[in-house]
């Protein structure tokens, strides 16, 4: 029998019943979403502060995304690869000259994006550079989050994500963030044997971590100088979440990988994709990497419009002008417990200092009961990313509404 919600606590409950317990979620239950806001089952109104971890960049519900949505969905939704569909090809002509690339590989979750830039650079590493198969290295960086793949938390220095999971993949240098000279010295001494550099451009998981200016473009020329590819994880940072296009876009630094998933549908449907020139694309031959849904008819019609939507309303020049007064706000906030604002665009994050021994996930309860949604991580950290077609006004009562939770300790 499926049981009928009409209460928040009876959801919380089933789940806890029946689901797996590897989350723990704010306890608020949503139903319904429109643009930068969400309603629970009881009717109470939010602003969505955390946009599904940046996929829903083009507001919940789009018209345009759920009217392509809708009318593929009526006509053919999963066709495989085992066949072409009349969907495919449009999407990648449209994906790659929209990013400027040769090619693009299609997938579903950022997790197999990211896979799949592995697996492609370690080809490249073997076929173009010629390293021996079983010896390519690949350099990620600490506090990284990539996924929860096996191979992926193998990268993780978060015992959460991977301890007890074992035996890991090998193959991977972990240096740390923001370093540039730890990333010389890896590739100094072992440059022969690495394909490439995996990289967020602002660190997500770790608490939107920015990195200082220049690192971004002075790790790619280090890798260049080296024949190491630049591979950039922008599946959080990209379509225009950071108020351009490519959080790399900020250090005019195009990616010789690049990983985009969540915003690429615009959280309609999990819709991934790896691109790159063909020189490292068509390493990976027919038969040798794919996904039953990659690329599939409702995804390419979903992503295309979830991209469209993004150039027509300006959301990079939203989540630029926007992510100024944010954080302005926020700076200008008369509290002991903001020990520190930071982010770019619209994916910014304060730190919040205990007060009475009340912490961010105190602050974010605090939050929900006055109307804005926002999750709390590593315990003092709050990350703020609402969706980019969150108007100004908008912005800023949700921002009164914050000041208000944050002074109410
Ligand atoms: C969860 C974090 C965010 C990502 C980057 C790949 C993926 C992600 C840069 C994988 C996913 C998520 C997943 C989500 C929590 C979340 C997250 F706090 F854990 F780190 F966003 F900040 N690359 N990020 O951020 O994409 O396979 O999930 O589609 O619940 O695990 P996915």
């Amino acid at each position: 029998m499926v049981e009928k919600i009409t209460s928040s606590k009876q959801a919380i409950e089933l789940e806890n019943k029946y689901g797996a317990h590897n989350y723990h979620p704010l306890p608020v239950v949503l139903s319904k979403g429109e643009g930068a806001l969400v309603w629970d089952v009881e009717g109470k109104q939010y602003y969505d502060f955390l946009s599904a971890y940046s996929a829903v960049n083009q507001g919940h519900c789009h018209p345009k995304i759920i009217g392509a949505l809708k009318e593929q969905a009526e006509t053919i939704t999963l066709t495989s690869r085992a066949f072409y569909n009349d969907c495919l090809g449009s999407y990648e002509k449209y994906v790659t000259e929209y990013f400027g690339y040769d090619k693009v590989l299609p997938m579903n979750t950022g997790a197999e994006a990211d896979e799949t830039a592995l697996k492609l650079a370690r080809r490249w590493g073997v076929v173009k550079k010629g390293i021996p198969n079983d010896e390519v290295k690949i350099i990620c960086c600490e506090g990284n989050f990539h996924g929860r793949t096996i191979t992926i938390v193998s990268m993780s220095n978060d015992p959460d994500s991977y301890a007890n999971y074992g035996p890991l993949t090998p193959g991977f240098i972990r240096i740390p963030y923001n370093d540039i000279a730890a990333l010389e010295k890896a590739l100094n001494e072992e440059g022969d044997k690495i394909a490439g550099f995996l990289v967020e451009p602002i660190q997500g998981e770790a608490g939107v971590y920015v990195p200082d200016n220049g690192y971004i473009k002075r790790a790619y020329d280090l890798c260049k100088a080296k024949n190491v590819l630049f591979i950039a994880d922008e599946v959080q940072t990209g379509i225009a979440r950071t108020g351009k296009m490519l959080a790399c876009d900020h250090e005019n630094v195009k990616p010789d990988v690049l990983i985009l998933g969540k915003a690429l549908s615009g959280g309609v449907l999990p819709v991934s994709a790896v691109l790159a020139n063909d020189d490292i694309m068509l390493c990976i031959k027919p038969g040798e990497h794919g996904s039953t849904f990659g690329g599939f008819p409702l995804a390419c019609k979903v992503a295309i419009a979830a991209l469209e939507v993004v150039k027509e309303e300006r959301l990079m020049e939203k989540a630029d002008h926007l992510g100024i007064i944010f954080r302005k706000y926020m700076k200008d906030i008369k509290s002991d417990m903001i020990s520190l604002v930071r982010g770019k665009g619209l994916l910014n994050a304060i730190i919040i200092k205990p007060k009475n021994g009340k912490e961010a996930w105190d602050v974010c309860l605090k939050m929900k009961e006055l109307g804005v949604l926002a999750k709390p991580t590593h315990g003092d950290i709050i990350r703020f990313a609402p969706p980019l077609v969150i108007t100004e006004e908008q912005l800023l009562d949700a921002c009164k509404r914050i000041e208000q939770a944050i002074l109410s300790f």
